[in-house]
């Protein structure tokens, strides 16, 4: 059937590309999955994720300009953006270190929530619990961007509550400003839900990409963020536009939320629309995989899994004596109080 139709945009990519994309996006399902068994089953003391947003996420990840430095992108994400991170390269080993708090953790060296990243040889910056706080930093970065002679930028993502922030709307007045704008995609990836306010009790803008009009250049576009394709094509439209221009252009993307906030609310699966059921429906209307296809990418990515769980068990946590190791750079001053008291 596929065969009959006229194929362009994301279909028109080789086969190899579609089902590279996906089984990342399996591959971060399936790992988003095994850290919610984690936390339930005491391998961990919280998990917070990204499970239903891998349509808009995956292509994020394979479409940055990924490396160290100001001639590659910045990365300001928040705690939903696992299936970015594993689009880059991250391992989902690495991941269930950080669930567990294990000392090989490479983000905090067992020290931080899941989902909190920090890689510097991929520009992406220490993810923060503080909600939006990242739409400020992406200024710092947008201004070093901004002066480099190079086509990379900064890209900030964050919630729709968020958007409700002064942060947010900092780095739009930024973005902005005549006499030096900034090259930042701002993205806002749109669950409808603040952990349990919904989205429309709050907002009085249609969408959240209604602030671009307030900007007379800045273009402001909402996608279907549970779309493959749409992601993948607004992704493309927009950095290139960012790159190109020097400027900023505001992208939000409708995505499912399907396991709720967080484990603080039970984070199980919720009935909303899930973006892997979409493309996969997709992948065989098109005559790109077949269902057995799709059964062997689970069995693969699983039995990896399971593998990454022995090890992680295996690993030690980190000792108390390291508490103040890399908290300040030349190590800790000699007036600090080590012992407790002061
Ligand atoms: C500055 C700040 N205020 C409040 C919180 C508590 N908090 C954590 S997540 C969250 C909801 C965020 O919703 P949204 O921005 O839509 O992102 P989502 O979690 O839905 O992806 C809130 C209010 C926080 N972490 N930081």
């Amino acid at each position: 059937m596929a065969q009959t139709m006229t194929q362009s945009g994301l279909y028109s990519k080789s086969p190899e590309t579609l089902k590279n994309i996906h089984r990342l996006m399996v591959r971060a399902r399936l790992l988003e999955e095994r850290l919610i068994k984690m936390s339930k089953g005491g391998d961990g003391y919280f998990w917070i994720g990204g499970p239903g947003e891998e349509a808009f996420n995956v292509p994020l990840g394979l479409l940055i300009k990924a490396g160290k430095g100001v001639d590659h992108d910045f990365l300001h994400f928040h705690y939903r953006s696992s299936a970015t991170a594993v689009a880059m390269g991250v391992e989902p080993l690495d991941c269930m270190r950080q669930m567990r708090n294990t000392d090989q953790d490479p983000f905090s060296k067992g020290r931080n929530f899941i989902g909190h990243f920090a890689v510097p040889e991929l520009n992406l910056l220490p993810i923060a619990s503080t909600i939006e706080t990242q739409y400020s930093t992406a200024i710092g970065t947008g201004i070093a961007h901004a002066r480099a002679d190079t086509d990379a930028i900064t890209i900030v993502n964050g919630g729709d509550a968020g958007s409700a922030e002064g942060d947010f709307h900092s780095c739009l007045v930024w973005a902005n400003r005549p006499a030096l704008p900034l090259p930042i995609l701002i993205i806002v990836i749109d669950n409808g839900y603040g952990i349990s306010t919904e989205r429309d009790t709050q907002h009085g803008e249609t969408s959240i990409a209604d602030w671009a009009k307030t900007f007379p250049e800045m273009p402001g576009r909402t996608i279907d963020g549970n779309d493959v394709e749409a992601s993948w094509s607004a992704l493309e439209e927009a950095m290139s536009y960012v790159r190109k221009q020097r400027k900023p252009y505001l992208l939000v993307a409708k995505a499912s939320r399907l396991h709720g906030h967080s484990s603080s609310s039970g984070a199980n699966r919720v009935n909303e629309a899930d973006c892997i059921d979409l493309f996969e429906k997709k992948l065989l209307e098109q005559d790109i995989a077949t269902a057995s296809d799709f059964e062997t990418v689970r069995a693969e990515e699983n039995a990896k899994l399971s593998e990454h769980r022995q090890t992680v068990r295996a690993e030690s946590f980190p000792k108390a004596e390291t508490i103040w190791n890399d908290v300040f750079a030349d190590g800790l001053p000699d007036s600090y109080p080590t012992k407790g008291g002061s």
